[in-house]
C-alpha cells in the first residue's frame, strides 16, 4: 500500500504567518524601542540645552554685575583722583604761601612779632586760629618751626576768662601742658600774664607772659 504524503495547506501557510506576525511585532517593537531611544535623546539634549543656557544666563548676569561694579569702582577712582588732585593743588599753594604740613593739618610760624589779640587776628585772616597743641608729637612739631627764632611764640592758650583757668582759643580746657618748671606763674608781682608762649628751648617750655607782649606766633589750619 502506498502512502500519500498529505500536505496541510492551511497548517504550512498558518506557519508562515506566525513567523511574520512574530516579524512584524519584533519590528514594531524594534521601531519603538528606536523611537523611545530617540526621543530619551533628544530629550537629554534638550535638558542640556537647557542647562547650558542656564549657565550662560547666569554668566551673562554676573558679567553684568562685575561690569556694574567695575564702573562704579571706577567712577569712585576717578573721583577720589580728582579730589587728591585738589588737595595737592591746595598743599602746593599752601606751602608757596608758607605754611607747613602735619598730621592731616597746615601751620604757619609768623615772620614778625605782635601781642596775643593781633596774632589771633593774623591767623583769623589766613582762615585759621592759634594753635592748639593736642599732643606730645604736635609739639614736637611746634618745636621744629619755632626752634629758629630769637623768642617766644605765642600759641592758642590763655585764662583771660578766668584766672588759673587755662583754655584753648576753641574754647576747650587745657589737659595736658608742657609748663617750664614754675610756670605758669601770673608773672608774680610784676604783670598780669594770661597767653601762653612755647620757648625757643627744649623740654617743657611753655611759660604764661602779658598778653600784650609782641612775640611770634604760630597759627593752625585743617588741610
Ligand atoms: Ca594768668
Ligand atoms: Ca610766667
Amino acid at each position: 500500500m502506498e502512502i500519500t504524503p498529505v500536505i496541510y495547506e492551511n497548517s504550512v501557510t498558518s506557519v508562515d504567518s506566525s513567523e511574520d506576525l512574530y516579524e512584524d511585532i519584533k519590528a514594531e517593537h524594534m521601531g519603538s524601542q528606536t523611537i523611545r531611544k530617540n526621543q530619551e535623546q533628544k530629550s537629554s539634549e534638550r535638558d542640556q540645552l537647557l542647562t547650558s543656557y542656564n549657565y550662560l544666563l547666569t554668566s551673562y548676569k554676573n558679567l553684568t554685575t562685575g561690569r556694574d561694579h567695575l564702573e562704579t569702582s571706577y567712577i569712585s577712582v576717578i573721583a577720589e583722583k580728582d579730589n587728591l588732585q585738589k588737595k595737592l593743588s591746595c598743599l602746593e599753594k599752601a606751602a608757596q604761601e608758607g605754611w607747613r604740613y602735619f598730621n592731616s593739618r597746615l601751620y604757619y610760624i609768623s615772620t614778625e612779632q605782635k601781642t596775643w589779640n593781633s596774632s589771633r587776628q593774623d591767623c583769623r585772616k589766613r582762615g585759621a586760629d592759634l594753635v592748639i597743641i593736642n599732643s606730645k608729637e604736635e609739639q614736637e612739631f611746634v618745636d621744629s618751626l619755632s626752634c629758629c627764632k630769637d623768642a617766644a611764640v605765642f600759641i592758642g592758650l590763655s585764662d583771660r576768662e578766668t584766672e588759673g583757668v587755662w583754655k584753648w582759643v576753641d574754647g576747650s580746657v587745657l589737659t595736658t601742658g608742657y609748663w617750664e618748671n614754675g610756670q605758669p606763674n601770673n608773672g608774680k608781682w610784676i604783670s598780669s600774664q594770661d597767653c601762653a608762649v612755647t620757648g625757643p628751648q627744649l623740654g617743657k617750655r611753655w611759660n604764661d607772659k602779658p598778653c600784650k607782649n609782641s612775640y611770634y606766633w604760630i597759627c593752625e589750619k585743617n588741610v
